[in-house]
């Protein structure tokens, strides 16, 4: 601490009296200093981390349904409802919390369809959940749907 005092240029300019003040009282106003920056570190870090938090992501997907060729369990190739001319299906990433939009359009032509988020519990927006005649009804040939959801905790099913 002495070294701390003898640090300051303007120590020796002070009257004895202050000197023996601050030479009583600066460890504590340095250690109360020291203690109210690591508080506001600390304050400023939570809020970080409650920032980053709720900082949720929304995930937009443009899904066209159509019928592609493919021999997905390896026995022949045939006809298969396929996502964008493609199959296998592309994959939805997204984290709990975020939102998530699929813009689907079926192009099959002659099938009704709909997407089923199996694994989400889907809380609340059970209506997007997928399951024709039960929960939603279907997309048929040439319309659009649009899913829009945030991300819960999945079941493990
Ligand atoms: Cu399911």
């Amino acid at each position: 601490m002495r070294d701390r005092i003898r640090s300051l240029s303007s120590y020796n300019l002070l009257s004895d009296q202050t000197r023996s003040i601050l030479r009583e009282w600066l460890p504590t106003i340095i250690d109360v200093m020291a203690l109210s920056l690591s508080n506001f570190l600390f304050a400023i870090s939570s809020l970080l981390v409650l920032a980053a938090q709720s900082h949720a992501a929304t995930v937009t997907y443009d899904f066209n349904i159509t019928w592609v060729r493919a021999n997905p369990d390896g026995q022949f190739e045939r006809n298969v409802i396929g996502i964008n001319n493609k199959w296998p299906l592309p994959p939805v990433t997204a984290t709990v919390g975020d939102r998530v939009i699929v813009n689907v359009n079926n192009q099959l032509g002659n099938e009704s369809t709909t997407l089923h988020w199996h694994g989400l519990y889907m809380n609340g927006t059970t209506q997007m959940d997928g399951a024709v005649g039960v929960s939603q009804c279907e997309i048929t040939p040439g319309t659009s749907f649009t899913y829009n959801f945030t991300v819960g905790v999945s079941s493990r099913a």
